[in-house]
């Protein structure tokens, strides 16, 4: 059986999670809490999760993961075949990745949404640890924030840039029940994994709401990659 190494609150996490759901994989869920996080370089080059183990393999990155799972289990296949719309799956899977990630980041360690992620990301470690990690997880992830660039922009400016992400996103859906072509891909459960996270916050749920398009996308994404076996 698969094993899924991760942490609960990473959207790349979940990208795997509803990718073994939607093809029906079975797995078994490790939750590696953050005391423990510096054994995750004996099976991820970069120290980072998520992880899958498979057959005696460790395979590491999300993508790589995304492109493994559908090479091995290629019922319910996530990556287009037809190039040009491959193009568009990993464009919009990148900017998932790379961009609305650090959105949802910004929105959880918004000084108002702060104690609530830290107690989540405290919630698999005890006792001295997981006072540490309630403590110092904010000042660690704002630190790679500011590093990176959203973590410098105020509140409104950043809100100001997810609303317009989600203009675009809301438009892209006016003609289409997916965003690649007419079948759910590698781009919808990437952007979904973000966005579902973004949600939890409210800023994020107020940014989403106005827009009718995205909430029936979200509900399609969630009916397909939900765990029923
Ligand atoms: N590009 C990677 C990003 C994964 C990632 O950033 N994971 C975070 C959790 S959300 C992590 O493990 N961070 C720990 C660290 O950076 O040391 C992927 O797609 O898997």
């Amino acid at each position: 059986m698969i094993r899924l190494y991760q942490f609960e609150m990473s959207p790349f996490c979940t990208k795997i999670s509803l990718i073994l759901n939607l093809k029906k994989v079975p797995y078994q869920v490790i939750e590696v809490p953050v005391s423990k996080s510096y054994t995750v370089k004996k099976y991820s080059a970069t120290s980072k999760l998520p992880v899958i183990e498979h057959e005696g393999k460790f395979i590491d990155d999300s993508t790589d993961i995304a492109y493994y799972l559908d090479k091995v289990f290629p019922d319910r296949p996530l990556i287009p075949i037809d190039e040009k719309l491959w193009v568009k799956c990993h464009l919009y899977e990148d900017w998932a990745d790379e961009s609305l990630n650090f959105y949802m980041m910004k929105l959880r360690w918004l000084p108002q949404n702060q104690d609530r992620w830290s107690n989540e990301l405290a919630k698999f470690d005890s006792g001295l640890w997981r006072w540490l990690v309630t403590k110092f997880a904010s000042k660690a992830t704002l630190n790679i924030l500011n590093k990176q660039g959203v973590g410098r922009k105020s509140e409104q400016a950043a809100l100001r840039d997810i609303d317009r992400h989600m203009l675009a996103l809301t438009i892209d859906l006016e003609d289409r029940c997916f965003l690649v072509g007419n079948e759910l891909s590698l781009a919808d459960i990437s952007v979904y994994a973000q966005l579902k996270w973004i949600s939890e916050n409210p800023e994020g749920k107020a940014a989403i709401d106005v827009h009718q398009n995205i909430i029936q996308w979200m509900e399609r994404v969630d009916v397909a990659t939900r765990k029923n076996f």
